[in-house]
C-alpha cells in the first residue's frame, strides 16, 4: 500500500485537495463520528486531527477510533504538541514552525517526538509551518513572529528555504478562526516560489473561498472551524459538491 504522502501527491496530480481539521478540544467521539460520516461523502480528501490547547493522547485515540468507524479517508495528526500524537492515525504532519522565536517549536519538541513517532509506527510527513497575519491561538502558543499579510515575499523566501531544507509540504496558517483567510494573492506569490506543495488554512468558511485559493495555486486547503456546526458543515459540503460538479 502506498504511504499517505505518496497517496496525496498522486491525488494532487489530478486535483488540488481539501482537508478537514478536527480539533479534539472541540469534539466528543460521538460528534467526531458524525462529522466523519458527513465528510465520507464529500470532496474532502483527508482528515487532520489536532489543536493548540487541551489535548491529551487518550482523547485523540478515542476521536480517531470513532471516525474510523465512519470513514476510510486518511487520518493525519496535525500536532500542536507531543500530547497530540496517537498510534491510531495513519500519519503525522511532522511540523516545524519556521517563524517561531522559540526553539521549542522549531526543533526541541520534534527531538522529543521523533522516538515516539517511530514507536507508534506513524508515517512522518516533513512539513514547514508558517504563521501569517493574525495567527490566532497557533501564533500565540507557537511564539510566532507572524508574517504581515502584505509581505508575501517573506513567505516566498520561507518556501524556498523549506525546499532547500527538504520539507515535503509548506503550510501557510492564518490561525484557526482567523477573521480573514490568507489572501489568494498571498498564496499565489508563495506558490510561484515554492518548490513544495502549498497548504493554506485558517478562517476559510465557504466553497467560493476554497475555489479562489485553488485557482491561485493552493495545493491543499484546510478547513476546521466551520465544520463544528453540523448545519454549517452540511451547507459547506453542499457548496463544494456544487462547485465541483
Ligand atoms: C487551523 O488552518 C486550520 O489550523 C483551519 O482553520 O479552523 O479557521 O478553518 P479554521
Amino acid at each position: 500500500m502506498p504511504g499517505v504522502l505518496a497517496g496525496l501527491m498522486e491525488a494532487r496530480r489530478k486535483n488540488p485537495l481539501l482537508m478537514a481539521l478536527i480539533d479534539p478540544e472541540k469534539y466528543s467521539p460521538n460528534t467526531a463520528g458524525d462529522i466523519a460520516s458527513a465528510l465520507d461523502d464529500s470532496p474532502f480528501y483527508a482528515i487532520l486531527v489536532g489543536g493548540s490547547t487541551a489535548i491529551w493522547q487518550s482523547k485523540v485515540d478515542d476521536i480517531i477510533l470513532a471516525m474510523r468507524e465512519k470513514t476510510a479517508k486518511p487520518i493525519i495528526i496535525f500536532p500542536g504538541s507531543i500530547s497530540n500524537l496517537s498510534p491510531k492515525a495513519d500519519a503525522v504532519l511532522f511540523i516545524s514552525l519556521l517563524n517561531s522565536d522559540s526553539t521549542f517549536y522549531l526543533i526541541d519538541q520534534q527531538f522529543l517526538a521523533a522516538p515516539i513517532v517511530k514507536g507508534m509506527s506513524l508515517e512522518a510527513i516533513p512539513t514547514a509551518y508558517i504563521i501569517v497575519g493574525e495567527g490566532a491561538t497557533a501564533g500565540f502558543v507557537g511564539r510566532a513572529r507572524p508574517i504581515p499579510e502584505d509581505r508575501p515575499e517573506l513567505a516566498a523566501i520561507y518556501a524556498l528555504t523549506a525546499g532547500y531544507l527538504g520539507f515535503r509540504l509548506l503550510y501557510l496558517e492564518a490561525g484557526s478562526g482567523a477573521k480573514r483567510p490568507i489572501s489568494p494573492s498571498f498564496v499565489e506569490t508563495v506558490k510561484k516560489a515554492s518548490p513544495v506543495p502549498v497548504m493554506a488554512g485558517g478562517g476559510i468558511r465557504t466553497a467560493a473561498q476554497v475555489h479562489e485559493l485553488f485557482d491561485h495555486g493552493a495545493d491543499i486547503v484546510v478547513i476546521g472551524n466551520v465544520l463544528e456546526n453540523p448545519s454549517d458543515a452540511a451547507e459547506l459540503i453542499r457548496g463544494l459538491k456544487a462547485l465541483r460538479a
